[in-house]
């Protein structure tokens, strides 16, 4: 990845239940690159690899990680999973595409029980980059650029809306 490539150790963790979910998932991963967040991703199962799941939620915060991303479709457990063996904030990423639409999955991943929260995104293309951008939120907490990043991000959406509703109300 690229953060390894700068020698920076990645603070965000980026995990998804199978490499069919990469097209969705890029965004997150492009997101962060956008915005200067040092950060790994993996491909890792709740059901098809369990123990190597459970081992990357166990090592996560040792590891230098503070925000895990866990994106995965039909019957979503990955978030839930890896929120099971940390206390770092795991933000679930619903895939679709399953026989229900993805409905499936945005249950699987928002119905925590209690005591184990797992913060969950849309089920829409908005959703991998809305998880990328709450991680990025979270670390600027105690990151004043990464804050000044956002903010600018923030403000350039801005921008945006209002440029088109005055190139709308000219062709009016
Ligand atoms: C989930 O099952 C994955 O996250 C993926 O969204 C879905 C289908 O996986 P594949 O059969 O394409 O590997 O675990």
């Amino acid at each position: 990845m690229d953060n390894e490539k700068n020698g920076l150790s990645p603070v965000v963790g980026i995990v998804m239940g199978s490499d069919s979910d990469w097209p969705l998932v890029s965004r997150a991963h492009e997101t962060l690159r956008e915005l200067g967040v040092p950060h790994e991703v993996r491909v890792l199962s709740a059901h098809r690899t369990p123990d190597v799941a459970h081992e990357y939620s166990a090592t996560a915060e040792a590891r230098g990680l503070k925000v895990i991303l866990a994106a995965a479709g039909g019957a979503a457990h990955l978030a839930g999973v890896l929120a099971a063996g940390t206390t770092l904030p795991v933000i679930g990423i619903p895939v679709p595409g399953g026989s229900l639409g993805g409905l499936e999955a945005l249950l699987a991943t928002v119905q925590m029980p209690s005591g184990v929260p797992v913060a969950t995104v849309a089920l829409s293309s908005a959703g991998p980059a809305n998880a990328a951008i709450l991680a990025a939120e979270i670390l600027a907490l105690s990151d004043p650029e990464l804050k000044a990043r956002l903010r600018d991000r923030k403000r350039r959406l801005r921008e945006k809306v209002l440029a088109a509703d005055a190139a709308l109300q000219a062709k009016l």
